[in-house]
This record gives C-alpha cells, structure tokens and sequence, in this order.
C-alpha cells in the first residue's frame, strides 16, 4: 500500500526513513521529537542537528538514524498554529514535501511521518490530517514510495465529527446480523426467480454484457474494466494505492487470487457503480455482504459516489477497519 494510517510508535517503525516534528534551533523538545531522541540516543543526534545548526518551518533537514530501527532522521519544524491566517497550511504542506523531496533525493524507499504540529503547535487535527494526506498522495502520483502516516493514539485522529455521525447512521440502518441475511436471502432468491420469469423476453444490455463476462477471471475484468472506463494502468493502480509492482503481478497472472480489500480498492479507483462492483467482487468470489462493517462503509461511499480512496481510508481507520490498496 503506497500510503498507509497506521497506530504506532514511530520510534518502533522499521523504515529508510522517520520523520521529526522539529523546532527551527533542531533542540530536543518533547512530544514524538522527545521520544525519537531518546530512541536514537541523545546524545548523538544533538551533536548531529548542533552541526546543522537551525532549520526554517516549513523546510528540512536530514541525519542518521543511529540507536533507531530507521537509517535516517528528516527534522522539519511544522507551524505553530495561530488561528489559521499565518500561512499555516502551506507551510504545514511544505514540511510533508520537502521531507519527501528530502527522502527521494536520499533515495529511501519507505518514509514515516507522525502528524506534524498536532500537538504542541496545537494544529487542529482533522485540517492537519487533510493537509498531511493531500500533499502525501500528491507526491505518490508521481513517486514510488512507501510512506506511513503514524496516528500515536485515537483521539489525535481527526475525521470529521459529521461524517462520522453519518456512516454512523449508514451502518445502523444497513448492517445486518447474519442470520438475519440468510433468512432475507432466501426471500429474495425465491422473488428472483418469480421475475426471472417474468423478466426474460425484456433481458436488458447490461446483464447480457454481464452473462458474458461471466466466465473472465479477476485479471481479465479488472483490465476490461480499465479499458471500459478511459483509464491508464498507472493512473489505476495509483488511485486505488496499490503497489507497482503489485499491480503487474496481477496484469501477468491470469489466475491470481487478490484479497477482497484489494478488489474493492480497484472498484473505487475505477468509480464502478455497486452492480459493477459487484461484477469485479465475483470474478474473485467475493461479494460485498450486509454482515461486514468494511463492506456498508464501502458502500456508502460508492453509493455517495465519492471515490476518494484516501478520504475512505481515514473513515475506515476511524472504525477500526483494514484499509483498502495493497
Ligand atoms: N510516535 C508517533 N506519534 C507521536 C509520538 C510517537 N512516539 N509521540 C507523540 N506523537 P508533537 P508538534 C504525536 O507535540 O505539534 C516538540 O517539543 C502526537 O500525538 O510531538 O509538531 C518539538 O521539539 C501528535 O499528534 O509535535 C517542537 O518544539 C504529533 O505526534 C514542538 O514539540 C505531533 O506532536 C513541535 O510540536
């Protein structure tokens, strides 16, 4: 997964790179700056930042990871939060681009960020959060990297109360106990195959276009699907946050066998509607299901036709939800 929201220690993180939320004198300070000093040893690393000597907010500057599990430290001192109208948010987004600019030319594959000045800069957290993951998957329509957004604990995670409200009240009125599927199921195949019946003189395009991709793998949908709908390999792959390499694996294997959440992170790359997604669920054998949380939040959004797959990434990492992209 290209970009991921992951709960973590970042000291703990194994990556090329960690990112500091710094001040400009690079000073150890507290926060997730107090912990990285400590986790890299104290020492060391002020000597380090004392021969570099200052830093601008908004820029960066890079050392060795030393005592850390991570080969760099990229230091960039985030903005003090000032109400809003000091130019905060572009130097908030300066700080994320010239630490993965930093990164890239250090040639560091995989990057960890903390959420830089959301705590004793006191940016609030939901615009710092928008910000963090706008100018990230910027960046990865025309990089390859690997890049952690690390959430130390729930509450500095930040979707907005009113979407939250709202899947909220999505989940309440869709999601069904299994049971309760299964009896509905039955119901529903036995109408089915009443209007089935009734249907058949009237078989419309689509389910004729249907019945013949029925016998097309997961692979060979997917691409149809691509093609279907306008798009580039690259421009797929990167909406839906999945990997490169990922990506020509499943160009190459007819047969292979991805993970639902991987299928799902295609639909929403693709904007396929729920009956299309549905399509591309059973080239997998899968099919989206009342009795999974992961499931009504997906499709909420499809049916919102919002297909944002960072902007679902944050609601379902906000429900303790796997992500979607691989
Ligand atoms: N791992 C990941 N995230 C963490 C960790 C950790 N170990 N510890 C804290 N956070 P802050 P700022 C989160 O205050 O607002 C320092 O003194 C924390 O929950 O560390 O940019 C510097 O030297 C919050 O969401 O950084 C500066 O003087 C986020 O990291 C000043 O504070 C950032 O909180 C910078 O303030």
């Amino acid at each position: 997964m290209p970009l991921e929201i992951v709960r973590n220690d970042i000291t703990k993180i194994k990556v090329d790179a960690i990112v500091n939320a710094a001040n400009p004198q690079l000073k150890m300070g507290g926060g997730v700056c107090g912990a990285i000093y400590k986790a890299a040893g104290s020492i060391k690393l002020q000597q380090a930042c004392e021969r570099i000597g200052h830093c601008p907010v908004g820029h960066a500057v890079i050392t060795e990871g030393f005592n850390l599990p991570a080969n760099y430290i990229i230091h960039t001192p985030g903005p003090i939060w000032e109400g809003g109208s000091d130019h905060e948010a572009e130097l908030l987004k300066d700080s994320y681009k010239n630490s993965l600019e930093l990164a890239s030319r250090y040639q560091c594959e995989s990057i960890a960020f903390p959420l830089i000045s959301t705590g004793i800069y006191g940016y609030p957290n939901e615009k710092a959060l928008h910000i963090a993951v706008s100018t990230i998957s910027q960046f990865l329509l025309e990089s390859d990297m690997k890049v952690y957004l690390v959430v130390f604990d729930k509450k500095s995670f930040g979707l907005s109360q009113k979407l939250f409200a709202t899947i909220n009240e999505y989940i309440d009125e869709h999601y069904v106990e299994e049971t309760d599927i299964i009896f509905n199921r039955r119901f529903e195949e036995i109408e089915e195959l009443k209007s089935l019946k009734e249907a058949e003189p009237f078989l419309n395009q689509s389910l004729i276009d249907m019945m013949n991709h029925l016998e097309e793998s997961f692979s060979e949908r997917l691409l149809s699907f691509i093609d279907e709908k306008g798009m580039t390999d690259v421009e797929t792959y990167k909406r839906a946050n999945i990997d490169r390499r990922l990506f020509s694996k499943i160009r190459n294997e007819e047969g292979y066998n991805p993970k639902k959440k991987t299928v799902l992170a295609f639909a929403i790359a693709l904007k396929l509607t729920i009956d299309e997604t549905n399509e591309l669920l059973s080239t997998a054998g899968y099919t989206l299901s009342r009795s999974s949380k992961f499931d009504v939040i997906i499709e909420y959004f499809i049916n919102e036709r919002n297909y944002n797959i960072h902007g679902i990434n944050e609601a379902l990492f906000s429900f303790d939800q796997p992500l979607l992209g691989a």
